[in-house]
């Protein structure tokens, strides 16, 4: 009996080692941020889109709080609600991205807005964009744009109108 306890002991300080080290050495734990791009946009454009997948692979959720670009005078984030048969936009505060989970910003749904833009996003150019989360803190990405009608990675339809 005494035995056992001393190996849960061990096991119990080896996994408090492992934990420690694990968050020392990660300050931005478990975030990957893929596929980002936007729809063109043309001189007389003031707003843009952009949409990207959050993967959350760590033990606790984490949230988008805030984004911001050179591209843009700000970036908000936006979600689409159904209002009858009209499809409306709205500002979220934040997305919530779960413990070991994925959140999809895609045409119909969560997107992030672009105001004020600096000028036209031309496709095939890229620009920077830089996201933070309330624990992974500042990601920052290269959104792809593309075409004015685009849909994205596998999506043939939805809703593409955007009313600002
Ligand atoms: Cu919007």
């Amino acid at each position: 009996m005494k035995l056992l306890a001393i190996v849960f002991a061990v096991t119990a300080m080896l996994q408090a080692a492992s934990l420690a080290l694990a968050q020392g050495t990660q300050p931005a734990p478990g975030i990957q941020v893929s596929d980002p791009w936007a729809r063109a946009a043309g001189k007389a454009a003031h707003s843009a889109v952009a949409y990207l997948v959050l993967e959350n692979s760590g033990e606790a959720s984490d949230k988008l709080v805030s984004a911001s670009t050179p591209a843009a005078g700000r970036v908000e984030l936006h979600t689409h609600i159904k209002d009858g048969d009209i499809m409306r936009m709205r500002q979220v505060q934040s997305v919530e991205v779960g413990a070991r989970s994925k959140v999809q910003l895609k045409p119909g749904g969560l997107h992030l807005m672009l105001l004020d833009l600096k000028g036209p996003l031309a496709q095939g150019t890229h620009f920077p964009l830089t996201l933070r989360f309330e624990k992974a803190g500042e990601v920052t990405v290269e959104v792809a744009i593309q075409g004015a009608g685009a849909m994205g990675k596998g999506h043939g339809g939805g809703h593409g109108a955007h009313g600002h």
